[in-house]
């Protein structure tokens, strides 16, 4: 079978990161193809990889037949259109989150994607290929705790870009905890409410940070979840089940342990998401690819659970800014995707 020939559309930090992802570890793909905004950033990448051309235009580049398949890491703003070009060319497309920047567009796509009645599109939640989440998930489902009941969180970030806003610490970080929710739980959430602690004096002026958001599942079980995104530490995401019959938790960081004199012990924290989850990037991609080569649906984060998040965020944004939890507002998926 001959190497899925990808376009990589975005080569910024995280479209740089999947170019030599899918060149030096992925198997049975390469890159045919990459565009940026910034052509000069494109023409330096595509240099470096053998049969692979630069195309200015992203439509351009997802109607090329020798295109099989594309990587969205382009802006959220632009995604709406891309996905839709990808729906129309039939092309398979991993999109990097968020699906499109606001409910109604995200749901736009999910039901332009159901009436082909093939999936093509999956979205980069790529905690769910995270091997730490993967074997919690195994543990829920094997029952051995019996019911879950709560979920606490703690998300971390050393620094954000000086553009981060209030309300991209819910939909840009606070996100992964809404798309672990759904995926640990297997159910929706139904309300948030986000609420704001004492601020970091070291966080940029106008910036509340940190924020806790609390949700509710639709059947009743509680999730908070500790967002501080100025720590000024290094990167930690924690994830703690409590259930019936005893807890689970992942994300301690516990690699190496060192000791020296005089009595010191201690390890390393992960600088940085592209650090703590590199491999489960490099599993999110192969699985990606080995699907679209044989021709079997996707089984990744799909466009649904894109708009659903979306919607959690919408909600969350909301209830930054009054305060109060915010009810969050689904569709029927049944109407859409049939019973
Ligand atoms: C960033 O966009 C990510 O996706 C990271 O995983 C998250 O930790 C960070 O807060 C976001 O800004």
């Amino acid at each position: 079978m001959s190497d899925l020939r990808v376009a990589v559309l975005g080569v910024g930090i995280m479209g740089a990161d999947h170019v030599a992802r899918l060149t030096s570890k992925i198997s049975g793909a390469r890159v045919a193809v990459v565009n940026d905004y910034l052509t000069d950033k494109a023409e330096q990448i595509a240099a470096g990889i053998p049969g692979c051309r630069v195309i200015a235009d992203p439509l351009d580049a997802i109607a090329d037949p020798e295109v099989d398949a594309v990587v969205l890491a382009t802006p959220g703003p632009t995604h709406e259109k891309q996905l839709l070009a990808c729906l129309e060319h039939g092309k398979p497309v991993l999109c990097e989150k968020p699906l499109t920047t606001d409910v109604e567009t995200s749901l736009e796509v999910v039901k332009r994607e159901a009436e082909l009645g093939k999936r093509l599109i999956q979205v980069g939640f790529m905690r769910r290929f995270d091997h730490e989440y993967a074997a919690l998930k195994a543990m829920l489902d094997s029952g051995e705790l019996g019911r879950p009941l709560v979920l606490h969180c703690a998300h971390r970030n050393p620094a954000v870009p000086p553009s981060f806003d209030s309300a991209m610490v819910v939909r840009d970080s606070l996100v992964h905890e809404v798309d672990v929710t759904r995926f640990l739980f297997d159910e929706e959430i139904v309300s948030i409410q986000i609420i704001k602690p004492s601020a970091n004096p070291g966080a940029p002026e106008g910036l509340v940070d940190p924020q806790i958001a609390v949700m509710r599942t639709a059947s009743g079980k509680h999730v908070d979840v500790e967002l501080f995104v100025t720590t000024g530490v290094a990167y930690e995401v924690r994830t703690e089940v409590v259930a019936e019959k005893g807890s689970a938790m992942i994300g301690l960081d516990v690699g190496l342990v060192r000791k020296t004199a005089p009595g010191n012990w201690g390890g390393q924290i992960t600088p940085g998401f592209r650090e703590r989850f590199g491999a489960a990037y490099d599993s999110e991609f192969q699985r990606w690819v080995d699907a679209v080569r044989s021709g079997v649906n996707v089984d990744g984060p799909s466009a649904w659970d894109g708009y659903a998040a979306a919607a959690v965020c919408e909600a969350g944004v909301q209830s930054l800014g009054s305060g109060q939890p915010v009810e969050v507002s689904l569709v029927s998926r049944d109407s859409i995707m049939g019973a």
